[in-house]
């Protein structure tokens, strides 16, 4: 393995924060602005720390190399790895089966094979890029081997690893062949986080039902008397940079241009997702175009747009339900718009963020109706951008998002009925009632942002030190 330096604070995620630009010069490298790495960005800073991940390409030189001052560290996968490990058993195992089995997962066993390998992969990288005594943070459902692997590897340091997504309860989590493995290879970590306490719950219940170690309350002690704490740290987003975003003359003019090209006086319904079967983005088109077709809503007053931005369009069951929601989208338009006047403005492609801010403002009515989120970071964006207090979110109980903006039109996406319910009054409240809700989250979202959520997280794994970066 190439010599790379030697830090005190490693993140360990399956992808690296940068993308490679599509101009000519194949060098070049760009951030990728995410939550994750404005989190992490302070603190990898002053500690002099490292990423290590997959960098989404082929590389020809695998060594350590640097973007905008952070350091990264790249990690191989064959063709072969990317369909074994992250689309087979990350995204046709994992991801269905943690998300309510909302789709089929499928168990085959080279795909454990090679989740198996690149774990072992990632953890031996993290392993030689950290100092003695470093702290690690691992993340998600890609690596969740990779605590038990490093402990075994780096006794000496403090492994901490947070779950993105819901973790799910014990009769699901059982249907998977390699249970065990997983829940010994999460338990390698000081500290478990994730997004809900029913997570940290289902942890802590399958680890006593299934491996009988104790929990007292959120701590386990494991046999030889070593603890894991499980507990939940909602994640968040930067509310302060985007709300400034918000505010800017260039987006805002552009929300008002997006009013004007929509028909000026027609209430915006705003749906904004990656294209995923757990997001429930079919459902919520069909609970509209019902509302249209019993005159509930009219053509002329109101409009949807649903911009759903490409993802994992490899695996079959992304395939299937983008053909599901496009034949959806055709039928409602066809069926029910004028020339003019489409009912809903469906957009499968991928924005800068400006544009975001400027759809956020701009829709009055935003809907996230997803069967099973570990938070969803959507509703909390257009919290943000609403700084006027005005808008209405329509939220899915099931995101993570529903225990902390608890003011929102909260619905239960199986149940068309209600949607459709809570969609029309959403569409008619009362202003005031909307201030009043808007300034409930805002202040919510504002007083637990994303910076809070990394310190939070890092103060309990490693003490206040690295946390106050
Ligand atoms: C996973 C968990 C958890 C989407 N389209 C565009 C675009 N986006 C941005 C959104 C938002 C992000 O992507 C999506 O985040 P979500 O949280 O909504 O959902 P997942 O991608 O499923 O994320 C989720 C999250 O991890 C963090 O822990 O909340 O539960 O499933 O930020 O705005 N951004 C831009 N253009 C687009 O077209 N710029």
């Amino acid at each position: 393995m190439a010599e790379t330096s030697k830090s005190p604070f490693v993140v360990v995620a399956n992808r690296l924060p940068v993308d490679r630009d599509t101009g000519d010069d194949a060098a070049q490298w760009r951030a990728s602005p995410g939550g994750l790495v404005t989190a992490l960005e302070p603190v990898l800073r002053q500690h002099d720390g490292i990423w290590v991940g997959w960098p989404g390409s082929a590389l020809d030189d695998y060594g350590q190399f640097e973007v905008d001052g952070l350091k990264l560290l790249p990690i191989e996968l064959s063709s072969d790895e990317i369909e074994n490990y992250y689309e087979g058993m990350s995204n046709g195992t994992l991801w269905p089966l943690y998300h309510d089995v909302v789709a089929k997962p499928a168990f085959h066993r080279e795909w454990w094979d090679a989740y198996e390998q690149v774990n072992r992969r990632f953890a031996e990288a993290a392993a030689h890029s950290a100092a003695p005594d470093a702290v690690v943070w691992v993340h998600d459902y890609q690596l969740q081997l990779v605590p038990a692997m490093l402990r075994e590897l780096r006794p000496d340091m403090r492994i901490g690893f947070f779950l993105h997504i819901p973790f799910p309860p014990t009769e699901l989590f059982k249907q998977l062949p390699w249970r065990n493995q997983i829940l010994e290879g999460l338990l390698g970590a000081d500290l478990v986080g994730f997004q809900r306490p029913g997570g940290a719950a289902n942890f802590a219940r399958l680890v006593r039902l299934r491996l009988g170690h104790k929990n007292h309350r959120d701590r386990i002690v494991l046999d030889n008397g070593r603890e894991v704490c499980a507990r939940a740290y909602p994640i968040s987003i930067d509310f302060a940079s985007l709300e400034k975003l918000a505010r800017t003359p260039g987006v805002r003019q552009r929300a008002d241009e997006i009013r004007a090209e929509l028909g000026g006086t027609r209430k915006i319904f705003l749906g904004v997702d990656r294209l995923d079967y757990t997001k429930g983005i079919r459902q919520r088109l069909r609970a509209f175009g019902e509302l249209i077709v019993d005159g509930l809503i009219d053509v002329d007053d109101a409009v949807f747009v649903q911009v759903a931005s490409p993802s994992r369009e490899r695996v079959q069951q992304y395939v299937e339900v983008r053909h599901d929601i496009e034949r959806w989208v055709g039928r409602i338009n066809g069926d029910l718009g004028r020339i003019g006047r489409q009912p809903i403005h469906y957009l499968h492609s991928s924005y800068p963020r400006e544009e975001m801010a400027a759809l956020f403002q701009a829709a009055d009515v935003m809907v996230v109706t997803p069967f099973a989120d570990g938070m969803n970071l959507v509703a909390k964006e257009y919290v943000t951008c609403r700084y006027g207090n005005d808008g209405a979110l329509v939220l899915s109980e099931f995101a993570g998002a529903a225990d902390e903006l608890k003011q929102a039109f909260l619905v239960n996406p199986h149940d068309i009925n209600g949607m459709r319910e809570a969609m029309l009054a959403a569409m008619r409240a009362d202003p005031h009632d909307l201030s009043r809700r808007m300034r409930a989250m805002r202040k919510q979202v504002r007083e637990n942002d994303i910076d809070s959520w990394a310190k939070n997280f890092l103060s309990d794994l490693a003490g206040r030190e690295l946390a106050s970066a």
